[in-house]
């Protein structure tokens, strides 16, 4: 049995999450606190997650690293589709990246989440993420109106997502690239989810039983 060591924001560690349950393989899941270096510098020298670590005590980061390796311990029939559009939906909405990060980092402290049980992990990432926006959370999350309208032009722009559905609910690699920061954008209320996008993020998290935020978005 594997450990994956990660947040539940992170983007990086959803995809490695996505694939950990689609594979059924047994694994057991640690949730860090956001301000916890040592574990992370322990297991694999840097403060980062996702990461794996064998039952043998060897770890790993790189959350593509991870799925490849999570890949090459699954059975045949949960490998993943090969990749087809995913480098221009992410080419796409990595134009728009400023804009949600604007929405995403503020609420990420406002949402319940293991990694920010204490006052201190809280502190810990809102410090680091404001010198990233360039401004405080607060001018970001009171200035959501602007990224809302920014990030709802990316939405109904989207190019069209294949669904799991129309493919015998198999997973891809395309998946792996465009779900994490879909999903993450469920945290944001006020957002207009076309709804071809929001039944392909539905039906990504059913097929890989990743934790959406519609209940807790703010
Ligand atoms: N290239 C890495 C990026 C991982 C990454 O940036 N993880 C973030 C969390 S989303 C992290 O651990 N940042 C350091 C921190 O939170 O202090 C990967 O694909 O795994």
């Amino acid at each position: 049995m594997f450990t994956l060591y990660q947040y539940l924001h992170c983007p990086y560690c959803v995809r490695a999450d996505m694939v950990a349950n689609y594979s059924g393989l047994a694994h057991k899941k640690v949730m860090l606190l956001n301000d916890d270096e040592k574990t992370c510098i322990d297991l694999v020298g840097v403060k980062m997650v996702p990461i794996l670590q064998t039952e043998n005590g060897d770890a790993m980061g790189e959350s593509l690293d991870i799925v490849a390796k999570i890949l090459a311990m699954a059975p045949q029939d949960k490998q993943l589709l090969p990749q087809s559009d995913a480098g221009s939906v992410t080419e796409y909405m990595g134009e728009y990246g400023s804009a949600i990060n604007h929405l995403l980092y503020p609420r990420n402290i406002m949402i319940e989440q293991p990694e920010f049980d204490t006052q201190s992990a809280r502190d810990y990432f809102q410090h680091k993420k404001e010198k990233m926006l360039g401004n405080s959370f607060d001018t970001s999350f009171e200035n959501s109106d602007t990224y809302l309208e920014q990030v709802n032009g990316m939405l109904a722009g989207m190019p069209t997502l294949t669904l799991p559905s129309t493919r015998g609910n198999q997973l891809s690699w395309d998946d792996v690239y465009i779900f994490p920061t879909l999903r993450n954008l469920t945290m944001v209320k006020g957002l207009a989810w076309p709804e071809a996008v929001l039944n392909y993020v539905v039906e990504v998290a059913s097929l890989t039983n990743v934790h959406l935020y519609n209940d807790q978005a703010v």
